[in-house]
C-alpha cells in the first residue's frame, strides 16, 4: 500500500498585524492610569514603531519608559468579536509573543494575553494571562495554550501591559514582536488519498478504501500521527542599527477603557517563557 500523504494544517491567527508590520493597523496604544491632555501624538512617544530591534520583518513595538514616570504602564491592545470567535468554541487557543528587554533592570517583566467581557461594569467573565518578560538582551518566548469558552461573553479584549520600574535610572526600553493568538489545528484526521475509490467518509472526514475492505482492514486507513500543533522555530535575531522609526501620528488613542482593571494577576499554570535559540 503506498504512503498516505498528510494533509497542510495550519493555525488560525485571530489578531490583526500580530507582527506590526504595517503601523497603526489593528492596535491600540495606551498609558495608564489615564491622564487629562493625553494624546495620541503624546503615546506615540512612548509607545512607537521601531526598525531598531524586531524579530521578523522589518518592524517591532517598542515601549520606551525613560520619560515616564515610575507608575506608568503602558499598553497595547486589540479588540475581538465572539461573533468571530464563535466557530473555534471549545478549541484550543494559544497565545504568545517575543520579548527584547534592551535597557532596565537585569529581569523585567510584565503581563498579556485575554479578557473576556460580559455585561459593562462587571468583572471579565474569563481571563488568560501570563507574564511576559525576562533577561535583557536577548529574544524570550513566552506562551500559553487554554481552551476557548465563551459562555455569554459580549466583549474580548486581547492586551499587552508593560510597567515601569520603580528605579528611573533603570527605566526599562522593551520590544514586542511576532505577538500571536492562534487557534491550533486539529490532527490531520484525513488523509489524501494516492489510490483507491473512496466509498464513504464518515462524519465527513476519515474516508474509507475499498481495496482496504476488500482486504479486511476494516479499521480504515492508517493515519500519520501529527502532533496538535508545530512548534514554531525562533526566527534569526537581529538587531539593527537603523535609527529609531519616528512616532505615526495618530499612533495610539490616548485614553484607557473606563471601569476596566488594567492588570490582574496572571495564572501561572499553563504558561512557559523560553529563550530564543540562535
Ligand atoms: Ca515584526
Amino acid at each position: 500500500m503506498p504512503p498516505l500523504q498528510p494533509q497542510q494544517v495550519e493555525n488560525t491567527q485571530l489578531l490583526a498585524n500580530p507582527g506590526f508590520e504595517t503601523p497603526d493597523a489593528g492596535w491600540g496604544l495606551y498609558e495608564w492610569p489615564p491622564r487629562e491632555k493625553t494624546s495620541d501624538q503624546l503615546t506615540g512617544h512612548f509607545i512607537y514603531y521601531s526598525q531598531d530591534v524586531v524579530h521578523s520583518g522589518k518592524v517591532a513595538l517598542c515601549f520606551d519608559f525613560t520619560k515616564l514616570t515610575p507608575e506608568r504602564l503602558l499598553a497595547a491592545r486589540q479588540g475581538l468579536k465572539p461573533e468571530a470567535l464563535a466557530p473555534y468554541e471549545g478549541r484550543m487557543i494559544r497565545s504568545s509573543a517575543w520579548i527584547w528587554v534592551a535597557k532596565g533592570p537585569a529581569t523585567y517583566g510584565g503581563n498579556f494575553g485575554t479578557r473576556q467581557w460580559g455585561e459593562p461594569g462587571t468583572p471579565p467573565l474569563d481571563f488568560h494571562i501570563i507574564p511576559l518578560g525576562g533577561s535583557t538582551g536577548e529574544w524570550i518566548h513566552c506562551s500559553q495554550e487554554f481552551r476557548l469558552k465563551l459562555g455569554s461573553t459580549r466583549s474580548i479584549d486581547f492586551n499587552i501591559w508593560l510597567p515601569n520600574v520603580p528605579d528611573i535610572t533603570k527605566a526599562p526600553v522593551v520590544y514586542v514582536d511576532d505577538v500571536s493568538l492562534e487557534v491550533l489545528a486539529d490532527p490531520p484526521l484525513a488523509a489524501e488519498l494516492l489510490c483507491g475509490k473512496v466509498i464513504a467518509k464518515p462524519d465527513n472526514r476519515v474516508p474509507i478504501l475499498a481495496h482496504h475492505l476488500r482486504a479486511g482492514l476494516a479499521t480504515g486507513p492508517q493515519v500519520p500521527a501529527v502532533g496538535r500543533h508545530q512548534r514554531r522555530r525562533p526566527a534569526q535575531l537581529r538587531q539593527r542599527q537603523a535609527g529609531s522609526a519616528r512616532p505615526p501620528d495618530g499612533a495610539g488613542s490616548g485614553a484607557a477603557e473606563p471601569g476596566r482593571r488594567g492588570l490582574r494577576d496572571p495564572p501561572g499554570a499553563g504558561s512557559q517563557a523560553r529563550r530564543a535559540q540562535p
